[in-house]
């Protein structure tokens, strides 16, 4: 089974990733990938990477992996999971890595605003999502697990709702 590990950047995708590729599961990071791939579609106005999906066939992926990347709902894989993060830890995530004030912002917003969430269920994707504020990465991973092994027929979306941070401004 292909998994699409998507979320907001700051969510915890990579650090996820490392545990399932410490377990001994392939993970692709699709950034990497792209580079290699020749699907590298040029950089947004602050130098981060935009993947042309478009270009990248799945078939030339391993049947069985995991695929990191807050783009990788856009791709048909069997299952997404969807990290979740209440925006104001994300927040302070996001300011600890540098990135500008604009890029904290936009990136808070669309989590608060379900946007990855919305845009895999428009694409069709089957989706497990999980909030991974009050949990460790390996607490995210069984959650994750446990909902794929015991036999995904659709989407599986913890509820999630941070309007208050909304009201407050974030
Ligand atoms: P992403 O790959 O989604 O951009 P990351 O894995 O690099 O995110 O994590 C961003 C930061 O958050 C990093 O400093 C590690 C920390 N982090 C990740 N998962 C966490 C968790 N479940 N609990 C607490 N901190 C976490």
């Amino acid at each position: 089974m292909r998994i699409g590990l998507t979320g907001t950047p700051g969510v915890g995708k990579s650090t996820l990733a490392r545990l399932l590729a410490d377990a001994g599961r392939i993970v692709i990071d699709l950034n990497e990938w792209a580079k290699l791939h020749g699907a590298i579609a040029g950089e947004d106005d602050d130098g981060t990477v935009v993947i042309d999906t478009e270009r990248i066939n799945l078939d030339d992926m391993p049947s069985d992996c995991i695929i990191d990347s807050h783009m990788s709902h856009n791709l048909a894989v069997d299952v997404v999971w969807l990290i979740r993060l209440d925006p104001r830890p994300l927040r302070q995530r996001l300011a600890a890595r540098g990135y500008t004030i604009s890029k904290v912002m936009e990136n808070v917003e669309a989590e608060a605003m379900d946007l990855i969430l919305q845009e895999a269920m428009a694409e069709g994707r089957m989706v497990i999502q999980r909030d991974g504020t009050h949990r460790s990465p390996e607490e995210l991973l069984t959650s994750f697990m446990q909902a794929t092994t015991e036999g995904i027929k659709s989407s599986d979306l913890e509820d999630v709702d941070w309007s208050d941070a909304l009201l407050e401004g974030i």
